[in-house]
């Protein structure tokens, strides 16, 4: 039921080395590691394993290309045609990149096609025709003077991404980044290197000049580190967890206050009342818990459902979990593939035990699928009370907390009673409860009757220990500039 060696044998895999100054190098010690592919266990490939040493060097020549070199000579608009034409090369190898992709990370290929490569493209094709329309403002200011603003790329960037959506995650990353004429060190999650390896490929052949996107693979506290405390780096962008985002934010000001934005974790309200299309709105919750094998960053994971109608609800969820295909990856059939690797499937698995422990309600699943790879059955808890682990940590996995309230004014101050403030969603007919919703839940999207709707250009961030600052749209493109005022004197 898992991906055959056959399977990955038939993948191109692509470069394993790192990407610096348009050259694919291995790292100055020579050390590489390997990369798994989720489904079974077994090792893909290895790469190069960046460390400080090689972050030096890609940010020397993300600098070098910043200051010199033909990156700051390219006009705005050529910017954005080196961007569509990268769009249309990651269309042009959609398959392959979406193969490599579940391979890599243990997503279902289906999904790696229908979702996550759409809006990868989408996302640079978005951001392509931004970078001719990033503008300042003439300011009447007193006296005799003229007034303007400039709105400048900030310089060199670092990036740190994740491996729950590693091309979604580099596109959303990149694309903002280069319209605004940054040039780049991107470091990749040590557990998905691959898709990220192959773009850079395609940077090369889009044209885009030697040092403005430099990509390595490595570890987090080593090359990471090294990136979010680098004196010559302007600002990092990260995503991951809130632990790792609070040291980034610590690195950034006892270097050089590099500029700082932040997208960690969640705990994120789904708010079922009465009211809703019951029968709509399982499958919409269904999906906003388990999409991904349950590891976003925005999963619905505390369900809230109006007492009224919580045990025909936990009915439905619990049929609906029991049909969900988990399986091989590259099966077109399967909804659910691995757990991105060991270490998450334990994590997973812990919370699941701690559940038990802590009284509530296993009412399906709970164990590991097959024997091999990090399989886990879709989890469904119910009689969840908000203060257990389970209500109050992100699991990231597929498991759904069901929690009842009686009124609305409880569930907002209940959905409001935790650290993360990335997302919430609300499950009604009545429009003055989900604005209420809407308006009092502490959380940088809300959700009405619909849950993971994204857009590219609409903006994506968190509230509180969800992070800081936004990513898409163009909230998102201005975390890639610098505002200077030019005064003239008349
Ligand atoms: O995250 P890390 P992990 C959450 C989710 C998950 C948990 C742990 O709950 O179970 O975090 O996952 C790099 N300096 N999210 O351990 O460590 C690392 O190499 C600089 C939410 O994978 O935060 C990788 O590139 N960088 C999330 C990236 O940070 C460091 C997505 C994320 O890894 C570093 C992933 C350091 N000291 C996990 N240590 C989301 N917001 O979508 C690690 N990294």
């Amino acid at each position: 039921m898992v991906a055959t060696a056959r399977t990955q044998q038939e993948i191109k895999i692509g470069p394993t080395q790192l990407l610096i100054n348009n050259e694919w190098v291995e790292s100055i010690s020579g050390k590489r590691f390997e990369t798994l592919n989720p489904a079974t266990g077994e090792v893909i490939c290895d790469v190069a394993e960046a460390d400080a040493p090689d972050v030096d060097k890609a940010v020397s020549a993300a600098k070098k290309a910043f200051t010199s070199g033909q990156w700051p000579k390219i006009s705005a608009r050529e910017r954005g045609e080196l961007l569509y034409k990268l769009a249309d090369l990651i269309e042009a190898h959609k398959e392959e990149l979406a193969r490599l992709e579940s391979l890599d990370n243990g997503k279902p290929i289906t999904e790696s096609l229908s979702m996550d490569l759409p809006f990868v493209i989408a996302c640079y094709r978005y951001y392509a025709g931004w970078a001719d329309k990033i503008q300042g403002k003439t300011i009447p200011i007193n006296g005799p003077y003229f007034c303007y603003t400039r709105h400048e790329p900030v310089g060199v960037v670092g990036q740190i991404i994740p491996w729950n959506f590693p091309l979604l995650m580099q596109a959303w990353k990149l694309a903002p980044a280069l319209a605004a004429g940054n040039t780049i060190v991107l470091k990749t999650a040590e557990q998905t290197p691959l898709s990220a390896l192959r773009i850079g490929e395609l940077i090369i052949e889009a044209g885009f000049p030697p040092g403005v996107v430099n990509i390595l693979s490595g570890y987090g506290p080593t090359a990471g580190a090294a990136i979010s405390k680098h004196m010559d780096i302007d600002k990092v962008a990260f995503t991951g967890s809130t632990e790792v985002g609070h040291l980034i934010m610590e690195a950034a000001a006892k270097s050089n206050l590099k500029r700082v934005t932040l997208e960690l974790g969640g705990k994120s309200p789904s708010i079922v009342f009465a009211d809703a299309d019951l029968d709509y709105t399982i499958k919409g919750v269904h999906h906003g818990l388990f999409f991904n094998q349950g590891q976003c960053c925005n999963a619905g994971s505390r369900l809230f459902v109006e007492e009224k109608c919580y045990d025909e609800f936990v009915a439905k969820s619990v049929e609906l979990a029991k049909q969900r295909m988990v399986g091989d990856p590259f099966d077109a059939n399967t909804k659910q593939g691995p757990q991105v690797d060991q270490a998450q499937f334990d994590k997973v698995m812990s919370y699941i035990e701690s559940g038990m422990r802590q009284g509530a309600n296993l009412v399906t699943g709970g164990h590991r699928v097959g024997e091999r790879g990090y399989f886990i059955e879709p989890t469904v808890f119910a009689d969840v009370q908000d203060e257990m682990q389970i209500a109050q940590e992100e699991i990231f996995g597929p498991v759904m907390s069901i929690i009842k309230f009686k009124d609305i004014d409880e569930v907002i101050e209940r959905a409001n009673k935790t650290i993360y403030g990335l997302a919430a969603g609300v499950w009604t007919k009545d429009i003055s409860k989900a604005l209420a919703i809407a308006n009092n839940v502490r959380a940088g999207t809300v959700w009405v009757n619909c849950y993971h709707a994204f857009d590219t250009a609409a903006p994506f961030g968190g509230f509180k220990q969800s992070g800081m600052g936004r990513e898409l749209g163009e909230y998102g493109l201005q975390q890639y500039t610098e505002v200077k005022t030019v005064t003239v004197k008349l």
